[in-house]
């Protein structure tokens, strides 16, 4: 294979010769003295990586399923419910837009029918919200919901699935004749795409609170439909699980809202999770999204994902810990807590504030966290701006376009919530049109939106590059509306610098690199062409826009490998740095 990144490299100097060069090549410079001396001692031969994990290839594209497509109206339950039916519940109207907290119809086919087109976009992933059966009515009791309301459930149906009752069976609205769970996810295989399981392990469904006990409420049943607990309508201080059999699942503290929250030290509760959840892998799960992580503690954590990964050594998750702090979230990502990496909540606050609010590019750099973290590994976390449990990114199409500029180009896994692709709902929170349904007009009509279109073409190129994906990444200059930085992979037969330059700005501006400048033969990531660089790359960025120029081969100055050497033998983190901080 190195052979064939040395032929890769050979034609596009050959290429460099007849360009149409959009980039300033500087000629004339002499060459860097540095360039000949390639400091082989600084790295050892350990090349230069963010993580080699696999599943940091591919971008995610996020849909809570029900809302995303209805592909068939035959499995929609319309009439289910009985005296509190689940279907189509409009609530009132929040500034003019209207949410819906019943079911909507999405569902498998909807989804795998519009496969092709989020793996055009640039996806080679799609986290899908749990698909365990949930129960069937619209929940009595809890708190009342609000525009603004968050972890209030009265009147709502389980659309979403992360109220599980049997968590070895698939939801009936999901579904269709010929396309169970297996058939759907090899289904969006064969279209390139892998399937993210969304999965809990903190709770069943509400469970206490009702006016009435109401079916599915608090019980679960395991693989053989049997009912292993149930929470029978009490408060978690009143369950007894030494004398009641069904209670002994619960944990008898309150947690969230009125869940019936899982006992962490019950072995019979891992059993059961672990075995629903080696079921799913077989049928075809790629990774896990684990929600409410920090709502189990670290030790159950580290027993799930033992037990996981010895049967599947390696298997990718990310968990939801819902906190903007590093500090916090970062222990999850720990090998001593089950070595789960999270979703970057603390760099989504800074997306926010730079991509809608304004703030400049020095917020991002903070965010970051690219040496002496406390993470495990920074480049595994899953980025994200916004999704379903917050108030959507409101911002101008500009703004998302810069952000996805940004996501797609920076260090992380890229999580894009559905419909952000042409700004759907922008700024709507939970209750006010944040999980509104999407649907196949919509999905048709994307392509038409800018937004859109920015995203298609730069997911579409960390699609094809090691170095988006993978690399380390130096930053150059991070300020106001200007970002430089490079992104480098250099591992066992491949290697490749990207140079990123990005311009958040209203006007184009000439952006100019020297610093640790790579000489040699590099090309336009979108097309543009192939330049010789020797000291000096100069380029014009649109306005809202990325440039992103590739080198075809490890970089050779002493200088930049040195810079290089410092971040890989830094980028890991722990415990040690968070209590050295
Ligand atoms: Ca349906
Ligand atoms: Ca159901
Ligand atoms: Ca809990």
């Amino acid at each position: 294979m190195r052979r064939a990144w040395l032929l890769a490299a050979a034609l596009l100097a050959v290429a460099g010769c007849s360009r149409s060069d959009p980039a300033g090549a500087d000629a004339g410079a002499s060459p860097v003295a540095a360039e000949s001396a390639i400091a082989q001692e600084a790295d050892a031969g350990q090349g230069f990586y963010g993580t080699l994990e696999p599943f940091a290839e591919h971008a995610v594209y996020f849909v809570v399923t029900d809302r995303f497509v209805n592909g068939d109206p035959s499995n929609d339950q319309r009439e289910q419910g009985g005296d509190h039916p689940s279907f189509d519940i409009p609530l009132p109207a929040c500034d003019g837009v209207i949410a819906n907290v019943g079911y909507q119809g999405g569902d498998f086919r909807g989804l795998l029918d519009n496969a092709g087109y989020i793996r055009e976009m640039g996806f080679g992933a799609v986290w899908i919200t749990p698909i365990v059966e949930n129960p069937d009515q619209a929940f009595t009791g809890g708190d009342p919901i609000t525009c603004s309301s968050f972890l209030s459930d009265r009147g709502k149906a389980a659309y979403h699935g992360y109220w599980g009752m049997n968590f070895y069976r698939v939801d009936e609205h999901l579904p269709s004749a010929g396309l169970d769970f297996a058939a759907f996810t090899a289904g969006m295989r064969a279209h390139g795409l892998k399937t993210v399981l969304d999965i809990v392990a903190n709770h069943s469904s509400p469970a206490w609170s009702m006016p009435e006990p109401q079916p599915g409420f608090g019980q679960v049943f395991d693989a053989r439909e049997r009912l292993v607990a149930d929470h029978q309508n009490l408060p978690p201080d009143q369950l007894d699980p030494a004398g009641d059999p069904l209670h002994r699942f619960y944990a008898t503290a309150p947690d969230l809202a009125q869940l019936g929250d899982f006992d962490p030290d019950n072995p019979e509760v891992m059993d059961y999770l672990v075995g629903a959840y080696l079921q799913w892998i077989a049928q075809g799960a790629d990774a896990f999204r684990i929600d409410t992580i920090r709502h189990m503690p670290h030790a159950f954590w580290k027993r799930f994902s033992d037990r996981i990964r010895a049967v599947h050594p390696g298997f990718f998750m990310f968990a939801e810990a819902f906190d903007y702090d590093a500090a916090k979230i970062a222990p999850h990502t720990w090998t001593e807590n089950g070595g789960v990496s999270v979703l970057d909540f603390p760099m989504k606050q800074a997306m926010d504030e730079v991509f809608a609010g304004g703030a400049g590019y020095e917020r991002l750099a903070e965010a970051l966290h690219l040496q002496d973290s406390p993470y495990a590994n920074p480049y595994e976390l899953a980025t994200f701006y916004d999704n379903h449990d917050m108030a959507r990114m409101d911002a101008t199409d500009e703004g998302f376009i810069d952000a996805h500029n940004w996501l797609f180009t920076a260090r992380g896994i890229p999580v894009i919530y559905y419909g952000s692709e042409t700004g759907f709902m922008r700024g709507r929170a939970e209750h006010a049109g944040n999980r509104n349904y999407f649907g196949q007009a919509r999905i048709d009509a994307a392509p038409r939106s800018p937004i859109h279109a920015g995203l298609r073409r730069i997911a579409n190129l960390r699609r094809v590059s090691p170095a988006l994906q993978r690399g380390l990444q130096l930053d150059l200059r991070m300020d106001g509306d200007e970002a430089v930085f490079y992104r480098v992979y250099e591992h066992g037969d491949g290697a490749q610098i990207a140079l990123v330059l990005l311009n958040k700005g209203d006007a184009a501006r000439e952006i100019e690199v020297t610093e640790l400048l790579q000489p040699g033969e590099w090309r336009d990531g979108f097309g543009g062409g192939a330049l010789t660089v020797k000291e000096r790359l100069l380029a014009e960025v649109p306005a809202h826009g990325v440039r992103v120029f590739l080198h075809d081969g490890p970089p050779r100055r002493a200088d930049l490998r040195a810079r290089l050497a410092e971040l890989m033998a830094r980028r890991l983190g722990g415990p040690e740095t968070l209590n050295a901080n």
